[in-house]
C-alpha cells in the first residue's frame, strides 16, 4: 500500500514537471541576434556560431535565429560574407577572421 502511494506520487510530481517543462519553453520566434554571425544568438560570434552553420548546412540542425533587423535587411543572419547566401564560405570565413586575421563579419542591420 505504502509503495502504491509513492509511486503514485511520483508519477504526478513527473507529470507536473514534464508539464511544466513543456509550457515553459519558448517559442522559437523570440529570439533574435544583434550580430551577424551569432547564429546560435549567445551575444558572440566565435567558433561556436561556425559549428552551428555546419550542422545547418550538413546535418539538419537548425536555422540560424534570425537578425533583429530581418527581414527588413538584404542579408540574413550567417551571410557573413556578404554573398546573399549562406554557404560553407560563411563558417571558414568566420574561422578565417577568429583564427587568421581575416575581414569581421559583414554588418547586415543598418
Ligand atoms: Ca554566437
Ligand atoms: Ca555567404
Amino acid at each position: 500500500m505504502r509503495k502504491a502511494l509513492v509511486c503514485a506520487v511520483a508519477v504526478g510530481i513527473l507529470g507536473l514537471v514534464s508539464r511544466a517543462f513543456v509550457t515553459a519553453q519558448v517559442p522559437r520566434t523570440t529570439f533574435l541576434a544583434d550580430k551577424n554571425g551569432d547564429v546560435n544568438v549567445d551575444g558572440l560570434v566565435d567558433m561556436s556560431d561556425a559549428i552551428y552553420l555546419l550542422q545547418f548546412l550538413y546535418l539538419g540542425g537548425p536555422r540560424p535565429w534570425p537578425l533583429h533587423c530581418e527581414p527588413d535587411n538584404a542579408l540574413a543572419n550567417g551571410d557573413v560574407n556578404g554573398s546573399l547566401d549562406i554557404d560553407i564560405a560563411d563558417p571558414v570565413y568566420i574561422l578565417n577572421w577568429q583564427f587568421s586575421g581575416g575581414p569581421p563579419p559583414v554588418e547586415a542591420c543598418p
